[in-house]
């Protein structure tokens, strides 16, 4: 949540710099454009700016691209690949204002174990559902409530709170050769 913050602050701090340095690049050509007008005395001239400006401009906007490019990769969904311990694929999520990780990979036909750290008090979070493999578990506050099942099937299965608001995702994934013990 504060690494969130610290991006969000640096983009637009980075947003200010740009619009100021851009502000005074105008305010330059403008008076250059103006000494010209009264040397030359020409009237509608294409303003051409200075070469450095537009390099500038472009790379500013470059880098603000790349920025938010970034930006939201880093808010895609954190997934967590599933630890196997004695044949038990094991994650623990932390229930706070939604599902931390949110996204979960695990392997099929191998056990799996959730461990749900309710931190949340609202009654919104005291239940979890994972309709596809037919579990509504209560989970106790500030507790750790453990559900088991085991996944037949690769696919994408959802995690969600008893009203449907809050959601994650247990991706189910063929199990590779190497992973099998
Ligand atoms: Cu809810």
């Amino acid at each position: 949540m504060l690494s969130k913050k610290a991006i969000f602050s640096s983009i637009a701090s980075l947003g200010f710099f740009f619009s100021v340095a851009s502000g005074e690049a105008v305010a330059q050509t403008t008076s250059e454009i103006l000494t010209t007008e009264k040397s030359q005395m020409t009237a509608f001239r294409p303003i051409e700016q200075p070469l450095w400006v537009k390099g500038a401009v472009t790379s500013a906007g470059l880098a603000l691209i790349g920025l938010e490019i970034w930006w939201f990769l880093l808010s895609k969904p954190k997934s967590q690949k599933a630890e196997a311990h004695d044949g038990i694929q094991e994650v623990t999520i932390t229930v706070d204002g939604g599902y931390e990780p949110s996204r979960v990979v695990v392997n099929a036909l191998q056990p799996v174990r959730l461990n749900f750290l309710r931190r949340d008090p609202s009654s919104c979070l005291e239940q979890v559902v994972l309709s596809d493999f037919h579990i509504a578990q209560e989970l106790e506050l500030n507790q750790v409530t453990t559900v088991e099942f085991t996944p037949e099937k690769a696919g994408q299965y959802t995690f969600a709170c008893g009203m449907n608001m809050f959601r994650g995702v247990l991706e189910v994934k063929t199990p590779q050769s190497s992973t099998v013990r």
